[in-house]
């Protein structure tokens, strides 16, 4: 008896552990060859998320989105995590400010 309320008691706070654990999105991007991968990346919308974005060129880069809000330089072999805050649905245009004619793409918030 004593062991048949103790699962029981485990299978409860399991069950209510589960939604309180907050599932926060971390969106991936690496720049290679002045190309952004993925271009099109998705995120949830209406909630904060995580934006990583990786530079394996040698050269500089500056992630920059006027929607987003977001502009920061990425130097040669590292990595920048941003806080994005909830936003929209809808397609955000991103690009890295210092190769701007190769290097682009979009999120999509959905
Ligand atoms: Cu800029």
């Amino acid at each position: 008896m004593k062991i048949a309320r103790l699962t029981a008691a485990l299978a409860l706070t399991s069950m209510f552990a589960a939604p309180a654990v907050a599932q926060q999105t971390t969106v991936h991007i690496t720049i290679k060859d002045h190309r952004f991968s993925p271009s099109e990346p998705h995120a949830p919308a209406n909630q904060p998320f995580a934006m990583v974005v990786k530079n394996q060129d040698s050269t500089a880069s500056e992630f920059e989105s006027k929607t987003l809000r977001v502009e920061k330089v990425v130097a040669p072999g590292a990595e920048i995590t941003m806080r994005i805050r909830p936003l929209n649905p809808g397609r955000y245009h991103f690009f890295d400010d210092f190769h701007q004619d190769t290097t682009e793409g979009d999120l999509f918030v959905e």
